[in-house]
């Protein structure tokens, strides 16, 4: 039995719904970020970077979204979430590295967590406008990189496919009108939408894809 320190519609997102695609048993803690509970005593204790998502399997404490991802999609071989053909495999890390380090340490941390950045307020919106643009850019390559119709990874669904929904839905909530601005990765979130997997990990959470 997995347990899965989360919180609703963070990037831990991307970690539940692949633990649901791998069809295994687990439980999900939800951690209040917004009450500041990732930095107490308790939850340091886990993951001393005061982040959301935390893998437990038995003594095995793991972070990073990722990490998390490529481990399940590892030890469930027959859920088929991670290739073996070599250039696939680089593939799926390609984009998960660039997801996880252009698009969310950088774009988005600019945008939501400007005080990563600088300490002096003043320089806040500055740095948070400059967010927006390389969050343009980033989402720009994405809508280019997808082809409508296919998964991101050689049309064969990978842990890619359920991370990139995260960002999808995140762009809602910087008011960015992802459906006009770009059909083809709102496309690829219809079809994730269809997977019983996707559906049931959004209800867990008590969130939709759409506003
Ligand atoms: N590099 C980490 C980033 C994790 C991360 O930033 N998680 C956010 C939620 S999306 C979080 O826990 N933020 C709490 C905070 O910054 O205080 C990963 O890929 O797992």
């Amino acid at each position: 039995m997995y347990t899965l320190h989360y919180s609703a519609g963070a990037c831990s997102l991307a970690a539940h719904l692949v633990l649901e695609e791998t069809g295994a048993p687990y439980e999900l803690v939800a951690v209040n970020l917004k009450d500041g509970q990732q930095h107490g005593e308790a939850f340091r204790a886990l993951n001393p970077k005061g982040r959301v998502p935390v893998l437990i399997d038995g003594d095995i404490v793991l972070t990073e979204v990722s990490a998390i991802m490529i481990y399940l999609a590892r030890k469930h071989p027959a859920a088929g979430l991670l290739p073996e053909n070599a250039l696939q495999l680089g593939r799926c890390v390609e984009w998960c590295s660039w997801l996880g380090s252009s698009v969310h340490a950088a774009a988005v941390a600019q945008i939501w967590r400007p005080n990563r950045f600088a300490d002096d307020e003043s320089l806040h919106p500055a740095i948070s406008a400059k967010g927006r643009l390389n969050l343009a850019e980033c989402f720009g390559q994405v809508e280019s990189r997808l082809q409508k119709g296919q998964w991101a990874v050689d049309n064969r669904y990978s842990i890619v496919d359920p991370y990139l929904l995260v960002f999808y839905r995140w762009g809602y909530r910087m008011d960015l009108d992802m459906r006009t601005l770009f059909p083809t990765w709102t496309d690829h979130a219809e079809r994730l939408f269809q997977r019983p997997a996707i559906r049931k990990a959004l209800e867990q959470e008590g969130i939709g894809i759409w506003p």
